[in-house]
């Protein structure tokens, strides 16, 4: 009765698998790989409970009040403090402050996006990406990724034939840092020839960077952003990994006049961001608890890492293939050919154990036989008797 009344853009609106998960993973007895949650246990309910308290009685007027569309000048400075430990330079004209990093996506959207403009992702790459461009009508590419990220040389090869074809080409959309879902890492000299490739043929990068802070091995790579000399990069990070999902407390750093843009996208959308989450943060990170707080995540979600590695490895068969991320909360697996993770996912559920199929994170419709796990949100003890019941439910099919 509806139809005739919703908008075209409304019409594009696709539901996120990871989301009508999440109500099946939280039944009970289930355990669940499916959404990217962190584990409970890193919250640092404490320290929270001490800001808080302090916040309402010192400052409670202005932590209950709206705020400036773009965050709070105090932490706004303090984040440009935060990312120029990243080698980001940045004022405060770069800087705002989103509802997590999934509006700071929706904002892209809504400013550069007319119908049939063409995004280059990942394949795979991050659902609530994939989701947010499409509403704007983009017209989504994919390139695939090998163990080193994206690969930049089929990346300028897509964009060479795009043009070729006189499609439009706005963006391109990387998660360079254990990425969500593959888990693995752009290499150092594929960001530089990224950022080549954006200056050569004017495109804009989104850097989106959650997983960053949370490496278990390896060195630390240069973000993109910070060997961007032309403002092309649009760096996107949030507190949902280091600190509470529930803030939905995220940042932007871009070129002062896109930062601008998106923060007149955003008074449309909520006004401001709550000062309420962004004075919480702000204090967490000027009392040195995050610098403290990281190193406890990364050594609980590197054990984690550890715990489901070993059991795929002990009860997996052989003829499948997994990532062995170097940081981040998700691994990827792919099954013989054959297998429909999809249509195996009934099997799963009935032994209670939940994954995302990869096929979710693949805009050209591959990846059947793909499927992403996480590792950060059950506990130490469930994580072997989950993959148990997976390698049961995979040698069924096998
Ligand atoms: N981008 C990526 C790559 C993500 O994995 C996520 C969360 N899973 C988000 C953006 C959204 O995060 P948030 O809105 O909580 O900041
Ligand atoms: O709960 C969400 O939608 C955030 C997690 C994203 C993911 O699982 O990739």
């Amino acid at each position: 009765m509806y139809k005739n009344l919703y908008s075209e853009r409304a019409n594009k609106m696709r539901s996120s698998e990871i989301r009508e998960l999440l109500e099946l993973s939280q039944r009970p007895g289930v355990i669940s790989f499916a959404g990217g949650l962190p584990n409970p246990k890193a919250f640092p309910v404490e320290q929270i409970k001490e800001i808080v308290n302090r916040i309402l009685e010192e400052e409670g007027s202005k932590a209950l009040q709206y705020g400036p569309t773009a965050g709070l000048k105090e932490v706004r400075e303090e984040i440009v403090r935060y990312v120029k430990k990243e080698g980001i330079e940045a004022k405060l004209e770069n800087i705002f402050l989103t509802v997590g990093s999934q509006q700071a996506l929706d904002l892209i959207g809504r400013v550069f996006i007319n119908e049939g403009d063409v995004i280059l992702v990942g394949l795979p790459t991050y659902l609530g990406a994939i989701n947010a461009f499409l509403a704007y009508g983009a017209k989504l590419v994919g390139v695939p990724l090998d163990e080193n990220g994206m690969r930049v040389d089929i990346l300028e090869e897509k964009i060479k034939e795009l043009k070729e074809k006189g499609e439009k080409i706005k963006l391109i959309y990387t998660v360079p840092t254990f990425q969500n879902p593959a888990g693995v890492e752009l290499s150092e000299e594929r960001r530089q020839q990224m950022v080549e490739i954006a200056e050569k043929y004017d495109l804009l990068i989104i850097e989106d960077e959650p997983y960053r802070p949370l490496r278990f091995e390896g060195k630390h790579l240069p973000s993109i952003k910070s060997l961007d000399k032309k403002g092309l990069v649009i760096y996107m990070a949030t507190f949902s990994k280091i600190l509470s999902p529930g803030f939905r407390l995220a940042y932007v750093v871009a070129n002062e006049e896109i930062a601008r843009k998106m923060v007149i996208a955003k008074q449309s959308v909520d006004l401001c961001t709550p000062t309420f989450t962004q004075l919480i943060a702000y204090y967490y990170i000027k009392n040195g608890y995050m610098e403290k707080h990281i190193p406890k995540i990364v050594e609980m979600y590197k054990r984690k890492r550890d715990i489901m590695l070993e059991a795929i490895e002990k009860y997996f068969p052989q003829n499948c293939k997994w990532t062995r991320p170097k940081g981040g909360m998700f691994l990827w697996v792919e099954l013989p050919k054959h297998i429909s993770t999809i249509e195996m996912f009934q099997d799963a559920v009935k032994e209670k154990v939940a994954y995302v199929h990869g096929k979710a994170f693949h805009v050209d419709g591959s990846g059947e036989n793909t499927m992403r796990l996480n590792f950060t949100n059950p506990s130490d003890e469930l994580i072997e008797e989950g993959i148990k019941r997976l390698a049961k439910v995979i040698k069924a099919r096998v």
